[in-house]
């Protein structure tokens, strides 16, 4: 793997480094947008002290630390693949170009020695799973992985309620920063319960730490509300994510393109508005996930 010089010093020197992923770029938001958010959210990470290491797959090789040329290139080159973890080992043989998903991105991280890796939203288990069997890998990842993953919450593009009980299956901890209740991503409310709520950075720390003291193998998943400022109505992101699933149904849309056609026409039903809010939680977790990494370095 090609690991930028300056996160490997981090990483050898116990400093703060945040994982970022790439199919975020590639596949989750549309250019030139994607690119400006992605190098804002690395700026945020600065901004608190850490640095960011954007992760992708260039000609076969895992990137840790992606440059802005490399992260430009990701969000407007066509045909950039999306890797999950069944996807690594060909990729990798075939010297394609792909971008990480959560759970790639998990395995690549924990590879390079990153603990935290900060994202959007995670993948679940999709509504209607039961026929489908339509389960993300990011959630099997997060049972095995060693990488703590803040995101806010899960979209209700999945079904919240068997993604909460998968993770509590697979024995991930699902923990709300500042929250009892998991955020649904473009609001702050699901009527869902965390596990646990966390009050502050100190505190997220000594959970990831005791974690692997005690070979308590996987990641944990730490869920951060959107801001009241950025948040979508209800009724309206309710709307647009019900018409996206109905359009995803009857253009036979399956497999790895579900997430990235909803999430598409989702911005296109809002005309934008999910997209700036998409764009402030990422930042908002940027922010929170450097902190946590600043002080899982400063308690190890
Ligand atoms: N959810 C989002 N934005 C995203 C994704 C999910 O709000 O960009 C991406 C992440 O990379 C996640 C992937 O890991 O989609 C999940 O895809 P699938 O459902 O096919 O596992
Ligand atoms: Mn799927």
């Amino acid at each position: 793997m090609k690991i930028n010089p300056i996160v490997q010093q981090a990483i050898l020197n116990n400093q703060p480094v945040v994982a970022l992923e790439s199919t975020i770029i590639s596949h989750g938001m549309p250019y030139p947008k994607n690119v400006e958010t992605a190098l804002r959210v690395e700026q945020m990470i600065k901004d608190h002290g850490a640095i960011p290491a954007t992760i992708g797959i260039i000609d076969g090789e895992p990137v840790v630390g992606m440059t802005p040329e490399e992260i430009e290139e990701f969000g407007k080159r066509k045909g950039i693949l999306k890797a999950s973890r069944r996807d690594l080992p060909v990729i990798y043989a075939k010297k394609l170009w792909a971008a990480t998903t959560v759970a790639s991105t998990m395995i690549i991280a924990n590879q390079a020695g990153i603990e935290v890796f900060v994202t959007g939203g995670i993948g679940g288990v999709h509504r209607g799973a039961q026929e489908t069997m339509d389960i993300s890998a990011d959630l099997q990842e997060l049972a095995k992985t060693n990488v703590t993953v803040i995101c806010a919450g899960a979209k209700a593009i999945l079904d919240l309620p068997l993604t909460l009980e998968y993770l509590e299956t697979m024995g991930v901890p699902v923990l709300g920063f500042q929250t009892s209740e998991l955020p649904a991503f473009y609001t702050s409310h699901s009527g869902l319960k965390v596990d646990y709520a966390i009050d502050n950075y100190q505190e997220a720390a000594q959970i990831i730490l005791e974690k692997r003291k005690n070979n308590l193998a996987g990641g944990i998943l730490i869920t951060n509300p959107i801001p009241d400022q950025y948040a979508m109505d209800s009724k309206v992101i309710n709307e647009a994510i019900e018409k996206a699933l109905k359009m995803a149904n009857e253009q036979g849309i399956k497999g790895k393109d579900t997430t990235p056609f909803l999430l598409k026409t989702i911005v296109e039903l809002t005309g934008g508005d999910s997209l700036e809010s998409n764009i402030h939680l990422v930042l908002n977790n940027a922010a929170v996930g450097a902190e946590i990494s600043k002080e899982v370095c400063k308690q190890k």
